[in-house]
């Protein structure tokens, strides 16, 4: 990398970029600034354990089932832990949920409230922590609907994704990268450890229309509907005018999977199948976040036959079937299994 780029790079922090955003919103406060602030630092620290696991005792599991019925391991709580912990204090937030817990997680009355509802996922792609591949952490903000001196609710939690003010993920990879969105471009920020600070690696993000990359657990295969399973056969064939055959990535972890798909094209699935109607993921979390993030990229993100971002919630661990990238191949599975 030549000097200029370097001095580039290190002109641009994740706080600066947000703050010059933020000057151009009319009636800002600094409160989104410093919810920012918030969660650079909570990556930070999670980067930090993540980057010691196999040194320190991180590894393995807590001995715990979480609210989904699965193992809860150690990094999963710590990077709960440390979410809430960190969040919960700053004053920018009024409500959070997460994957690990069951409720949404209210703020102790020693802290000040927020108007900001902020859900998680503190560590997507557990069955990669003790193998050394990518994990992430991936946050979804909305405005509270509830009346701001009543006590926030669940209803603060269940709003349809198009209403989500910010979205975005940190990925613990080879370098660690926090990814987001105010819904009208994707900046993407590497962490450089020896400074600890973020700098904008990638401005203005674009998915490419159409991808040459499928990604989807065939392990499932058995249990997919036939449509599904001719989505999946038809990328394997080869016809160079449909750009055919495409080829196949699956990395287990939602972040990781996405990231990819976000650099360079082509599409995610995990598909309902007939022991999950509803598929893995999880909307408010997972889904609907990393629907922000694509759409404000160019790209698209369905369940099949709706789009992500239009469903309302009804629960807040609800799960989705989740079709997730570049917007040529979202239409097309749209068109398989509409
Ligand atoms: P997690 O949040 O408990 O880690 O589970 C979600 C993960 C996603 O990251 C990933 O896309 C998916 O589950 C992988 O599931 P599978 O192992 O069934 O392919
Ligand atoms: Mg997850």
């Amino acid at each position: 990398m030549s000097e200029s780029t370097l001095a580039e790079i290190y002109g641009w922090t994740l706080e600066r970029h947000i703050l010059e955003q933020q000057r151009t919103v009319e009636g800002a406060t600094g409160e989104f600034t410093k919810l920012f602030q918030q969660l650079a630092l909570a990556g930070k620290i999670i980067a930090s354990r993540v980057n010691q696991a196999g040194l320190v005792d991180v590894l393995g599991v807590t001995g715990e089932t979480n609210v989904q019925g699965e193992q809860v391991q150690k990094l999963d709580e710590f990077a709960n832990q440390a979410l809430i912990r960190v969040l919960e204090a700053g004053g920018q937030v009024c409500l959070m949920a997460s994957e690990e817990v069951e409720d949404p997680i209210p703020i102790p009355t020693k802290f000040p409230r927020g108007k900001y509802v902020l859900m998680f996922d503190p560590l997507d792609g557990s069955s990669n922590i003790d193998v050394n591949i990518s994990i992430g952490t991936i946050f979804s903000v909305h405005q509270r609907v509830t009346d701001s001196d009543a006590e926030p609710a669940l209803s603060d939690c269940l709003q349809p994704g198009y209403k989500q003010v910010a979205a975005g993920y940190i990925i613990y990879g080879s370098s660690t990268m926090f990814v987001y969105t105010t819904g009208q471009s994707v900046h993407g920020f590497t962490l450089d450890p020896t400074v600890g600070e973020f700098f904008l690696s990638h401005p203005n993000i674009q998915m490419p229309k159409r991808g040459k990359i499928y990604s989807v657990n065939e392990g499932n295969a058995a249990k997919w509907s036939d449509d599904v399973r001719a989505w999946v056969d038809d990328f394997k064939i080869s016809d160079e005018d449909r750009g055919r055959p495409y080829s196949g990535r699956y990395i287990g972890t939602l972040v990781a999977d996405f990231h990819r798909t976000l650099l360079k094209g082509g599409i995610f699935g995990y598909p309902a199948d007939n022991k999950n109607p509803n598929g893995k993921l999880r909307l408010l979390y997972e889904g609907a976040p990393m629907a922000m993030i694509a759409k404000a990229a160019g790209g698209d993100a369905s369940t099949g036959t709706q789009k992500i971002l239009d469903i309302t919630p009804t629960e807040l661990h609800q799960r989705v079937p989740l079709y997730i990238g570049s917007a040529d191949d979202v239409a097309e599975v749209e068109r398989v299994l509409g």
